[in-house]
């Protein structure tokens, strides 16, 4: 998979390329990031991105043409463009599942109040966000993106279906985990997981993830009862 991301603080997001999980999918040569910074498509004498809002209003916008223009170099044929934006459908284990199947991605970070709504119409494919709360940037909703979809690429992580374990891989969060040692400041581990009985571990995590999921996210088993 290929991603870009079109940005105005392209090395923000180039310290990916020595980030962990990220990092090591680049060597391997199963992802590749490549950051444009929108600036340099300006046609502005001074490379000027932004200017004021119609209508009044306090702050600037970012303006046309250098997105459009760096959509387009990016996009060559075949890029889905994903603006982040807190007007974006909320971001989901699930979309990340999907986004991860997809051969070339190209982001979309805004700055300043936003982008010019016509951006939206003619280049964006999808509008996503990474929650209710407003940011002064796209850069860490991109990078967000990013870790979620790279993790989930074919070899990205050591351990061949280790995904499927994750908290919300089922709907659900993950049981309680732990290693050596033992007794921690007088706390046990529990004594099933020593057992070495792999029908009543698996009982123990699954019964622990309901409980778990019920205490501390109880919108998430409604979820689930209206999927079934
Ligand atoms: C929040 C999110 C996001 C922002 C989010 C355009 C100018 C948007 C600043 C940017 N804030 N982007 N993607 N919740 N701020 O995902």
């Amino acid at each position: 998979m290929e991603i870009d991301v079109l940005t105005l603080f392209p090395e923000v997001v180039d310290v990916l390329n020595s980030y962990g999980v990220i990092g090591r999918a680049i060597e391997k040569e199963i992802f590749s990031l490549n950051s444009i910074n929108i600036r340099d498509f300006s046609k502005e004498k001074h490379r000027k991105v932004d200017d004021e809002l119609y209508g009044g209003g306090c702050g600037m916008l970012m303006t046309p043409q250098p997105l459009h223009d760096a959509i387009s170099w990016a996009k060559k044929k075949d890029g889905y463009v994903i603006f982040l934006s807190p007007q974006g459908q909320v971001l989901t284990q699930e979309k990340l599942i999907e986004l991860s199947k997809k051969k070339h991605l190209v982001l979309l970070c805004g700055h300043y109040e936003g982008i010019d709504e016509r951006i939206i119409e003619l280049d964006v494919d999808e509008e996503i966000s990474i929650g209710d709360y407003v940011l002064s940037g796209g850069e860490l909703p991109a990078m967000v993106l990013i870790d979620g979809i790279v993790r989930r690429l074919d070899g990205a992580l050591g351990n061949d279906n280790s995904v499927l374990e994750d908290s919300l891989s089922n709907g659900l969060l993950k049981y309680p985990q732990y290693t050596r040692p033992r007794d921690f400041m007088g706390l046990q581990v529990p004594d099933v997981l020593l057992s070495g009985h792999h029908a009543n571990i698996e009982k123990w995590q699954k019964q622990q993830s309901l409980e778990k999921t019920e205490r501390k996210r109880p919108d998430l088993i409604k979820q689930l009862k209206n999927i079934k």
